[in-house]
């Protein structure tokens, strides 16, 4: 793949977000010769992205409304400083039309597609139409929001069961489940409430239900002369609440073939709206593998390092060359895939009370390194997480030949990891990886949910006990393995080998413990 030479594209880059993904953008503009600024409110006058920036500027109180959501003082930052373009990120404004218009209309260029794609695809019946159009398979439902009435007869003609989804939504919000026509009336009047409450608008249309779909969606990059390629797959599947947790790329039941089919799609979906930048357009794929398209995401996702990992290419950068005008550097037949890359969410939140957030100051970090991981991370030791927003602190990323060895490495860098004064999902990653099914890649995006039901009734019996047999077992051999080692007994002469081969656990266990290890 030909390798462009830096070039200064933009001269400076206002950075519209916060947390790790602030840094990851920081990071490419550092790459490439950019100024990056960076924006705070009071609660992240110390965070991460603001130590890392060039810049950085002060926005408001920690209520994002007043500080990373207000596009007026985003853009008068961005006019006062110089800068001549923005980057989102992910959540806040990034899919926010209004938003890309102010940019625009400032003169400073929003690094995402334009406002009029994000508006076809922010309405889920106005994107199913476009879709339809451009002959992309849809799941069978309606294409314009429905009254009660007309609702009953596309349940009618698609067949029970069905799912009542919110015109304005995304995410799982004003989303239902309807099984017969009997449930059809109160569960529409549900859903249309709570979709006028979470969006301000109380369209809703209907899809036929897919059964233990896996999610699965293609990252496609478009420029702005007309070309678009697609970047393979990720797979999504495991989420809990309409969070993901765990993603990975290639997918196992994606095949060269099925990869084509849905990579021609995604890049057909991007051209019936008129896209630029990078997009994702996700699909539900039953398990006869039939893929139907169900949304577009219209900014850089949180997933995107596994993509990076097996393409080899740097997303922010191409983003952002793309909005400095300059065509794609390569075509979709200079595009291959190697290897297997695994990413793992991690939250500040407790597994054992309901994944509830769990902020706080964190006492001790050690971060997990060595071939083929990568930790894109928003904290640092010392450093309070604020309540007020998401609580992900960083994405761990291995890369590996093969998914088995994915599997192994993620593992080892997850036993590498120790996040000591708050709590963290950390545990979770652990029982998912070693869980059999998620081992073969039988998932969908109810599989999760199995692996906690499964382990919430086994709590109190016998994989609970086993855990504690195998933890103190370690435990045992450990601490005797430290004794031979500073007492020479049982060792060789000097006592060099028992600890060479023991030491680390005992290490391990202790700094588990103590948050102690240096
Ligand atoms: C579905 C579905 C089954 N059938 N649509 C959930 C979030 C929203 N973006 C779409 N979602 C779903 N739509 C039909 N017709 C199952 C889900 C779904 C889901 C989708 C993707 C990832 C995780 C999910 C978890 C539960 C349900």
């Amino acid at each position: 793949m030909p390798l462009e030479p830096v070039s200064v594209v933009f001269k400076k880059i206002l950075i519209a977000n916060r947390g790790e993904i602030a840094v990851r953008l920081i990071r490419a503009c550092r790459e490439m010769g950019v100024r990056s600024v960076a924006v705070y409110s009071d609660v992240d006058r110390t965070a991460l992205h603001v130590r890392k920036a060039d810049e950085a500027y002060y926005i408001g109180p920690a209520a994002a409304t007043e500080s990373y959501l207000c596009i007026d003082k985003l853009l008068q930052v961005a006019r006062s400083c110089g800068a001549d373009a923005i980057h989102p990120g992910y959540g806040f404004l990034s899919e926010n039309p209004r938003f890309a218009r102010a940019c625009t209309e400032a003169g400073i260029k929003f690094i995402g597609p334009k406002a009029e794609a994000m508006e076809i695809m922010g309405s889920k019946t106005s994107g199913r139409r476009a879709m339809q159009s451009a002959g992309i398979p849809l799941v069978p439902g309606s294409t314009t929001p429905l009254s009660r009435v007309e609702a009953l007869q596309v349940a009618e003609e698609v067949g029970y069961p069905v799912m009542l989804k919110a015109a304005a939504g995304g995410g799982g919000k004003g989303m239902r489940l309807v099984r017969a026509a009997k449930e059809l009336e109160s569960a529409f009047d549900a859903a249309s409430s709570e979709a006028l409450r979470a969006f301000g608008s109380a369209e809703v249309y209907i899809e036929k239900w897919i059964e233990n779909p896996r999610h699965i969606e293609i990252q496609i990059l478009a420029d702005e002369h007309g070309h678009c390629v697609y970047l393979g797959e990720r797979e999504c599947s495991l989420q809990r609440r309409h969070q993901k947790v765990v993603e990975e790329a290639p997918s196992a039941v994606v095949d060269p073939e099925l990869r084509r089919r849905m990579g021609e799609a995604a890049v057909g979906v991007a051209q019936a709206a008129g896209y630029t930048n990078a997009g994702t357009v996700e699909f539900l794929v039953d398990a006869e593998k039939k893929f139907y398209f169900l949304e577009m995401n219209t900014r850089l996702q949180v997933e995107h390092p596994v993509t990076e990992l097996v393409t080899g290419l740097d997303l922010v950068q191409l983003q952002i060359n793309i909005a400095a005008g300059k065509p794609l550097p390569f075509a979709q037949d200079d595009v291959h895939l190697r290897g297997h890359a695994i990413e793992c969410r991690l939250y500040a939140e407790d597994p054992e009370n309901n994944f509830f957030p769990s902020p706080g100051k964190i006492t001790r970090l050690m971060t997990p390194a060595g071939p083929g991981v990568r930790e894109d991370s928003g904290v640092y030791e010392g450093w309070q997480v604020p309540l007020e927003y998401d609580p992900m602190l960083s994405k761990l990323i291995v890369w590996a030949r093969t998914r088995k060895q994915a599997i192994a490495r993620m593992e080892r860098a997850l036993d590498e990891y120790f996040i000591g004064g708050i709590k963290t999902n950390l545990p979770l990653f652990r029982k998912i990886l070693r869980d059999p099914g998620f081992r073969k890649a039988e998932i969908h995006t109810g599989y999760l949910d199995q692996i906690l039901a499964q382990s919430n009734t086994a709590t109190k019996g016998k994989e609970e006990k086993d855990e504690n047999d195998e933890t103190s077992r370690r435990e045992i051999a450990a601490l005797a393995a430290a004794l031979f080692a500073a007492t020479g007994k049982g060792g060789s002469p000097n006592g060099t080998a028992a600890a060479k081969v023991q030491t680390p656990p005992a290490w391990k266990m202790v700094a588990r413990r103590e948050g102690m290890r240096n």
